[in-house]
């Protein structure tokens, strides 16, 4: 243990002092040339530093032969700005508060002007760091590995109801959170081909004669734990140019051959692909995850020989989590290197291979699971295509043993999809190639194991298991609801952060207590106040916060049904104006999320909500008593205003087609309470908080396949309902798109043609499960009563017992408790 200069203490005055020194010597500012800026880097980097000390610890403590490490590889990182999370998770956010009051500056303010760094598209990137907040609180000794891309997922505009996709320059002010470990880089090849012989030993080998090498600098991110002196990481790749100027071309006047290598190779970790679902089968898509995927595993095996560890002990010493298939050529690149760069043979490079990979799915859509074009992939990764061919014949020889003859099961097992133009079916090479498989939410891996998946399934059935996802109450509560924080921990204590499972149903005596609901109803009421303040500077629009806020935020996707809840609007909209005095209950509808910017139908719902707002936020009948609002440019920074805000959660996928979400747990934590289907861990939900705490409606997913079965015809709902004869009229009537009859017209063909999400049939339902809503939002008591169970009794969706989970079901780690 390096013995350290005296223990910083965390006085305030300390702080005031480290903030104004840093001001100083990184900044080159003093107090009256400085701008805000200059003041948030001072203070980020007098926090970061105080993490130092237990950082470098926990970098030792990786080098500990005995210690099992976990390594989350994943192409997204959603972390959110991390000056508020380091403050709440070093326990100094008070002593900060007020050193930076005594410099007359805002914190605040501070903690406002931080960039975020979006470096996820939605669920899979945020769950990513929700699971390394709770590894190291957990202390478990985890390494978060990804891309450190240069632009991260694009800053939403909208202009007239448009989205418009703006650069995220989240790196133009530089970043006080990461360390540029220069020293630490890898080299990786691409493209090119591969030669085959018989190397001195006799052995048969072959080695890849790439077509161009890029540099994979590390830049390491320190990810604290809650309050326990551990600091996990994210060891985010760069890529840069092995020789950044080709002086012999320039040399030959060939200018742009100089820096065609350096423009290629930095093009790759140059920016995340902004698509959420539908796949992009882009070359530059699959060298990134190459690029990645190649210096994580080459890291990996670094770390495994400075430990002084025998190859073959690899599994016991190494878990390697793969987030999605995105990371999962790594199955390919770790056999690479251990038979041809390490010379271990086949078998026992597969077995090390194997006990080392596990792989989580994150979705059901078909055309989310990415298959790669043979063509492409013999272009780029000549010779891990010759690994996945012998991995493929190898399986498919014991798939022949277990059952001879059948060809059927062979093809649909085979990694290779022949049909067609063949392609490299990537989730095939991720499950054969891991010892476990899971889904996210008990349906979400009910249904892997009967249809995605059914044949691996029924092949090997004890790999496959279902981890309900969760998230942390770290950020999602203690740091974005701090009202609603201190009131809980005023009645249980703070045990509820780090064992929240245990702790918070504490609560549930206090749901029938007059006072306590009194604090609720205000706690809730000022975050209402605080979001109508933001919105009506944000978009001019005024909404009253006694009114319902009902809340739908997360990615733009037709299986996620907005459209339904904007359908329901229309609904009460048609209803006040064929009786402006009906006796309605005030909401205020708030929508949030961006769309893949290729994905067409998911931009034109956004114009929907916009379209539909005009009319019915300026609605003389309607009076107020309805508003529409677009949030934009919603990500993990401005969702603080939202989570809190909520008393009712939009969970309205189609049944079978949202594996978890994660923003339902959110919002539950957080008071609101939620319509849903039945789908993901919507069910798990409504079972921890009661049904009669929960609003259901809906197809389930075996009504969904008797319909498929019976045959689905919506333009036969459409005839025979007046509702959404009306609702679809209106639509196609143009007074919702200021005359325009055309507008949303691809929106009514598909809900008309075949409504592959059910939105008509579900139309019905949902309507009346929200005029039950209305009604029980009435009695505020009994609405209070509902919230605080549901509360009280969402311990189970803390990242800490997912975590908790893997590492007992697939990791083999002990967590600290
Ligand atoms: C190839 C493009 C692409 C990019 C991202 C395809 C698929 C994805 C992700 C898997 C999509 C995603 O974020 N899925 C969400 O993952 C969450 C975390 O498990 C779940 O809670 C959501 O239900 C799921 O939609």
């Amino acid at each position: 243990m390096i013995t350290e200069p005296a223990i910083i203490v965390n006085q305030v005055a300390q702080l005031e002092k480290d903030i104004l020194e840093n001001l100083y010597s990184i900044q080159g500012k003093s107090r009256d040339l400085a701008t805000t800026n200059d003041w948030y880097m001072a203070v980020a980097y007098t926090v970061r530093n105080r993490l130092m000390k237990n950082w470098i610890d926990t970098l030792h403590g990786l080098m500990d032969k005995e210690v099992k490490l976990v390594g989350y590889l994943s192409a997204e990182f959603l972390v959110g700005p991390h000056l508020g999370n380091a403050l709440i998770n070093l326990g100094i956010y008070d002593e900060v508060k007020e050193a930076t009051q005594r410099l007359g500056l805002d914190l605040r303010q501070l903690m406002d002007i931080e960039e975020e760094p979006g470096l996820g598209n939605g669920g899979l990137g945020r769950l990513a760091a929700c699971f390394i907040d709770s590894l190291t609180t957990l202390k478990v000794p985890a390494i978060g590995y990804g891309i450190r891309y240069e632009f991260g997922l694009f800053e939403q505009q909208i202009r007239d109801g448009w989205q418009f996709e703006v650069t995220d320059k989240w790196l133009r002010f530089g970043n006080p959170w990461e360390i540029a470990r220069t020293e630490l880089s890898f080299t990786v090849k691409i493209g090119g081909h591969t030669e085959h012989y018989t190397d001195e030993m006799g052995l048969y080998s072959a080695r890849w004669i790439p077509e161009i090498e890029v540099k994979g600098v590390a830049y390491d991110t320190p990810v604290p734990g809650y309050q326990n002196n551990k600091v996990n990481f994210l060891r985010l790749w760069k890529s840069e140019a092995i020789e950044s100027f080709d002086f012999e071309a320039f040399n030959r006047g060939d200018y742009s051959k100089a820096v065609d290598e350096k423009v290629y190779s930095e093009n790759i970790g140059k920016v995340l692909y902004p698509n959420d679902e539908p796949l992009a089968g882009r070359r530059l898509r699959l060298s990134q995850q190459y690029f990645f995927v190649s210096c994580s595993i080459q890291d990996v095996l670094r770390l495994h020989e400075l430990r002084g560890l025998p190859i073959d002990q690899l599994p016991d010493s190494m878990a390697l989590q793969l987030n999605d298939t995105h990371p999962s050529i790594a199955v390919a690149e770790l056999m690479r290197i251990l038979i041809d760069e390490k010379q271990v043979d086949w078998d026992r490079a597969w077995r090390i291979t194997k006990n080392t990979f596990a792989y989580t799915n994150h979705t059901l859509l078909p055309e989310a699971l990415e298959k790669w074009p043979l063509s492409l992939f013999a272009s780029l990764l000549p010779r891990h295509l010759e690994i996945i061919y012998e991995i493929n014949s190898r399986s498919l020889a014991e798939v022949k043993s277990l059952y001879p003859g059948d060809d059927h099961i062979a093809r649909s097992l085979s990694i290779i999809d022949e049909e067609g133009e063949k392609y490299v079916r990537m989730a095939h090479l991720a499950c054969v190639g891991s010892h476990m498989v899971n889904g996210v939410s008990d349906l979400h891996a009910d249904l892997l194991k009967k249809d995605v998946m059914r044949d691996f399934y029924n092949m090997t059935p004890e790999k496959f298991i279902g981890i309900t996802n969760g998230v942390t109450p770290r950020r999602w509560l203690k740091l974005y609801s701090p009202g609603l924080s201190s009131l809980i921990s005023d009645k249980i204590g703070e045990g509820w952060l780090t064992h929240m499972e245990d702790e918070i149903i504490k609560l549930e005596p206090l749901a029938d207590d007059p006072a306590f609901q009194q604090k609720w109803q205000e706690t809730k009421r000022t975050y209402k106040n605080e979001l109508s303040i933001q919105v009506s500077r944000m978009s001019g629009v005024r909404i009253d916060p006694a009114s319902m806020f009902d809340v739908m935020v997360k990615r733009i996707h037709e299986y996620k049904r907005q459209h339904l809840n904007v359908f329901h609007i229309i609904h009460l909209y048609n209803r006040i104006k064929k009786n402006p005095g009906l006796d309605i209950v005030p909401r205020t509808f708030i929508f949030g999320g961006k769309a893949a910017p290729g994905y067409h139908m998911a931009k034109l719902i956004i114009k929907l909500i916009h379209s539909v707002g005009e009319v019915v936020n300026n609605d003389g009948d309607v009076d107020g008593r309805l508003k529409v609002i677009f949030f934009p440019d919603f990500n993990v920074k401005s969702s603080e205003w939202v989570y809190r805000s909520a008393d009712l959660s939009e969970q309205i996928s189609t049944a079978g087609k949202e594996a978890s979400g994660t923003g339902n747990m959110k919002f539950s934590m957080n008071g609101a309470l939620t319509i849903g289907t039945m789908d993901g861990a919507n069910i798990e939900i409504m079972d921890a908080a009661g049904k009669e705490n929960f609003f259901l409606f809906g197809l389930t997913v075996e009504d969904i396949q008797a319909l498929r079965k019976t045959g689905y015809r919506p333009f036969d709902l459409y005839q025979n309902d007046e509702d959404l004869r009306e609702i679809i009229d209106r639509l196609q009537s143009g007074e919702f798109s200021r005359g325009d009859k055309h507008l949303f017209k691809p929106l009514v063909d598909s809900l008309l043609g075949n409504d592959p999400y059910f939105v008509l049939q579900d139309f019905h339902s949902y309507a009346d499960c929200q005029q039950n809503i209305s009604n029980a939002f009435l009695d505020r008591s009994h609405w209070t009563r509902m919230s605080i169970l549901n509360v009280a009794r969402m311990g189970k969706f803390s990242s800490d017992r997912s975590i908790r989970e893997y590492c007992n079901k697939i990791w083999n780690v002990k967590p600290s408790y």
